[in-house]
């Protein structure tokens, strides 16, 4: 049935963002309950179709639950028992009329009321929609926007923390503020471009010289604390490397707390590679355990190789492991060649048996990666490794505060080197004596790249990269 089904012919065919849109706003599955999410000027309309109160006289009140069924308005049939609520515009997700439907969280029966509200008039939202109307109406900034998917993608307390900062819309005031003191700057340029013969305030370029500085400072260390912020925003890919039964397994097993992967005396037991994601302070770290590096007794085990270094290859972070009651060998020399220039940890385990290995010469060979002693074992050395890991990664205090804005976001990075660029060019060109064209040049440049950092200049096509990220019914 056509979308737009219940439009008379004689009514015009609205724009794409005055269409009613509706989509299962819960996940994929059985659950307790599930949503059906509409929003636009043809979301009460529908509610009336397709809802029959279990009061005999009804009218909605906006922001209340109300209580009946929901019905298929051409044959009369109830198809579930339900929850409804009208959000009346404009205190609402989307700045629009919105309605939800709470039925029971079966797949089939939330794809039924679905299909109601599209014969009614209603039309599938695309992925991230519901935002990015709020966007759209003016309700939220793109960067809060953004901060919604980084909400729902939070692994850990730390990635929840920063993308609840950029929610409650810190990171927009302090763009707005940056801007302000740009407009105020390329203001002053202009008038004294526009109307030189006037008496006009006279530009002090002592004060913009140290107001240049000030902000360039400001904006480094945001950009500065992009590091950091991507590590908890995506978190990292951290490889176990090592020769044959160094205790890699072992090391998966004692982190995650469980029996994931299979212990065993005998070299060469694990084959393939076994991927769990782990939190380290904060940190989501995807961890591998990999077929230990040797000449490969056979085929499978030439393959787990194969797989073990091409993760080595592409892991943003490798914990090198030693066997400590064994000496060097070269397997050990093979694969720290193989590890080379990768960020790590070198790792020395089997530390309640007598070492082999001394630790002075490790410290000479891997003079800039912390080396730490562990028995997997005894369960020892575990939390002073945890403790390296997170220092190797974050040189910076990441708690999300007002004065502590991180910039998690690549697309806001790049603005904001930009930005940075921009004023650096206009510092280094005061010191040349350069023009005035040339300095609101700058400042007109970074202004551009602030506006679609927020997005009030931003393009379709960004707009689009970044809604697509978001799940249906959002
Ligand atoms: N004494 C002692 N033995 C350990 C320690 N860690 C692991 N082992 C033993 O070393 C053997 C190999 O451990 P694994 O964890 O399977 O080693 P692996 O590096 O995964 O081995 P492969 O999968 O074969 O490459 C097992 O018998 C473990 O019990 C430790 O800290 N101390
Ligand atoms: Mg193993």
């Amino acid at each position: 049935m056509n979308s737009r089904s219940s439009f008379s012919s004689s009514k015009r065919i609205p724009p794409r963002e005055e269409e009613t849109i509706a989509a299962i706003s819960t996940p994929f599955g059985e659950s307790g309950i599930g949503i059906v999410r509409l929003s636009g000027c043809l979301a009460e309309p529908i509610a009336r179709k397709l809802f029959k109160p279990k009061k005999d006289q009804f009218y909605f009140i906006s922001h209340h639950f109300h209580y009946g069924e929901i019905i298929d308005p051409r044959s009369g049939n109830p198809v579930d028992e339900v929850l409804i609520v009208l959000m009346k515009s404009p205190r609402t997700y989307t700045k629009e009329n919105i309605v939800e439907i709470h039925c029971h969280g079966g797949y089939f029966i939330l794809q039924r009321v679905l299909e109601l509200a599209l014969n009614e008039g209603a039309r599938m939202a695309q992925p991230g929609e519901f935002t990015k109307r709020a966007f759209l109406n003016g309700r939220i900034a793109l960067t809060q926007a953004e901060a919604v998917i980084d909400l729902i993608k939070a692994k850990t307390e730390t990635s929840l923390e920063i993308a609840n900062q950029q929610l409650r819309g810190w990171l927009f005031s302090e763009m707005t503020t940056l801007k302000t003191r740009l407009i105020e700057n390329l203001a002053l340029i202009e008038a004294h471009i526009d109307f030189p013969e006037e008496e006009i305030e006279p530009i002090a370029f002592g004060e913009l010289k140290k107001d240049l500085e000030r902000m360039i400072h400001q904006v480094e260390e945001w950009i500065n604390s992009y590091e950091e912020g991507r590590i908890f925003r995506e978190g990292i890919t951290c490889a176990i490397v090592g020769k044959t039964n160094v205790g890699k397994s072992s090391l998966l097993n004692v982190l995650l707390k469980e029996d994931r992967a299979i212990v065993t005396p005998i070299p060469g037991t694990t084959r393939d590679v076994i991927e769990e994601v782990l939190n380290i302070y904060g940190i989501p770290i995807r961890l591998m355990d990999t077929a230990g590096l040797r000449e490969p007794a056979d085929s499978i085990e030439q393959e787990g190789v194969r797989r073990a270094k091409e993760r080595v290859a592409d892991s943003d972070f490798i914990l090198l492991m030693l066997d400590g009651s064994r000496e060097l060998d070269t397997d050990d020399l093979e694969i720290f060649r193989e590890v080379n220039g990768k960020k790590r940890v070198v790792i020395i385990n089997k530390n309640d048996l007598p070492l082999k290995i001394s630790f002075q010469e490790m410290k000479n060979r891997f003079k800039n990666d912390p080396i730490v002693l562990i028995s997997t074992l005894k369960n020892e050395g575990i939390d002073d490794l945890k403790k390296t890991i997170y220092d190797s990664l974050v040189h910076r205090d990441v708690r999300a505060t007002p004065e502590h804005l991180i910039v998690a976001n690549i697309r806001h990075k790049t603005a904001l080197t930009q930005v940075r660029d921009n004023l650096s060019n206009v510092a280094k060109g005061l010191e040349e004596g350069i023009s005035l064209e040339f300095i609101a040049f700058e400042f007109r440049s970074a202004l551009d790249a602030l506006g679609e950092l927020v997005g009030e200049t931003v393009t379709e096509e960004v707009l689009n990269r970044i809604f697509e990220q978001f799940c249906i019914g959002k």
